[in-house]
């Protein structure tokens, strides 16, 4: 199967909200072939008329690699059409297996950082039983489905230890800290731009950029409301429609 034939098949699963086989399988896929799905994916989605607003770190904490059995840091593509409005309702006729995760977003400025928010990432693996292998979930965008931003705040002193908590109706269900995250936010988004540069992609200002879930992601259940708090920062919430 073509680079091109792959990504029509990925993205066929995310618009009918069918799983696939993985496509390891079945056929020859390295990391680099992986990561020209993953760009001939997102390339039928911008043809739709979607845009490009950031990128998605993945697999930067312990937690995430030890939950999904891929140990190395992977990056994916957002676009405007996942954004999900910040205490907005989210359908989840249109997602497979989808499970919600803590992040720390980052603004990007023309230099550096420009500002900092609690975010929320729905990751909805286009591949049957939610299993994966590393070129796998690479050409699915990195199971990137969805994404909420909470307020924007100024890049407070110290990122490298904050406490994360992930709650579902009032309870928390994951607790973690930002130290989880590479040691510190930040080198996720070093690490950012020293992987997509790899693939020709430089981050741009204005763009968003998520650093990985601190914790291990949980289910995302009909009419379940959700809520990250990043200490020191404030909170990102969404509600999934019942
Ligand atoms: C892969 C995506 C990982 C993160 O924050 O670590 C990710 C997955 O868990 O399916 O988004
Ligand atoms: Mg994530």
């Amino acid at each position: 199967m073509s680079i091109t034939e792959m990504a029509a098949l990925l993205d066929g699963a995310a618009v009918d909200a069918t799983a696939i086989p993985q496509l390891t399988l079945g056929h020859e896929l390295d990391v680099d072939g992986a990561y020209a799905v993953q760009e001939a994916l997102i390339a039928r989605r911008l043809d739709r008329g979607e845009r490009l607003v950031g990128i998605k770190m993945g697999l930067t904490s312990r937690a995430k690699m030890a939950q999904v059995g891929v140990h190395e840091v992977i990056w994916g593509r957002l676009t405007d059409a996942m954004r999900v409005p910040d205490g907005g309702q989210l359908a989840l006729d249109g997602f497979i297996h989808p499970r919600i995760e803590p992040e720390v977003a980052f603004l990007l400025g023309e230099h550096g950082i420009a500002a900092v928010a609690p975010a929320l990432e729905i990751i909805d693996s286009r591949y049957a039983d939610f299993r994966f292998t590393h070129p796998d979930v690479v050409a699915d965008n990195t199971s990137g489905a969805a994404f909420v931003i909470g307020a924007w705040q100024p890049v407070p002193a110290g990122l490298d230890n904050l406490g994360v908590l992930l709650e579902v109706n009032g309870h928390v269900v994951q607790a973690g800290s930002t130290a989880a995250i590479l040691g510190d936010p930040r080198r996720a988004l070093e690490e950012g731009r020293a992987l997509t540069a790899r693939y020709g992609v430089a981050l741009e200002p204005g763009w968003v950029f998520l650093a990985g879930a601190a914790t291990a992601a949980v289910p995302l259940t009909p009419g379940a409301h959700v809520r990250a708090v990043v200490e020191g920062i404030g909170t990102a919430s969404l509600k999934a429609a019942s």
